[in-house]
């Protein structure tokens, strides 16, 4: 497999209860090299673009509250197969239903509020990364 490049955000109920370090020692043990990353507050505009994907749920309105309710720290992962061994590494959307060890199973609060989100694809992840990072900002 290639090397790869991804994008990740520990999301606001993750920062509030600083928990920031446990998340990033979670993705370097993994093999995922953090090779850029900024803690931002962003727009609700940014945040409803930013999940435009999912505009007609029942949940957009409160996932856009959510992720406009504190800081979040967006970050690029490096490394062989990073999308999908990020997106494991996080454990499934609901915590309920994710794995044991994966960050979901053992931060998250809720479906709604579970610390982290993940590119899910190769053009998920270059469209993401190009949202919030300019090329000068990624250091490999
Ligand atoms: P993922 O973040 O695993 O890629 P997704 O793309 O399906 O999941 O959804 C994006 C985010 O939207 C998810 O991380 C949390 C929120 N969300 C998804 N389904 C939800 C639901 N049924 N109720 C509340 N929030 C939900
Ligand atoms: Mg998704």
């Amino acid at each position: 497999m290639a090397i790869e490049r991804t994008f990740s955000m520990i999301k606001p109920d993750a920062t509030r209860r600083n928990i920031t370090g446990k998340i990033v020692d979670r993705l370097e043990s993994a093999g995922l090299k953090v090779v850029a990353q900024k803690r931002i507050l962003i727009t609700k505009a940014q945040a409803e673009a930013f999940y435009g994907v999912h505009r007609e749920r029942p949940f957009f309105g409160e996932l856009v509250e959510t992720m406009t309710s504190g800081p979040v720290v967006v970050q690029v992962l490096e490394g062989e197969g990073a999308i999908l061994k990020n997106r494991e590494v996080m454990g499934a959307t609901n915590p309920a239903q994710a794995a044991e060890g994966t960050i979901r199973k053992d931060f998250a609060v809720s479906i709604g509020e579970n610390s982290v989100h993940g590119s899910d694809a190769a053009e998920t992840a270059k469209a993401e990364i190009a949202f919030f990072f300019s090329d000068i900002e990624i250091t490999g």
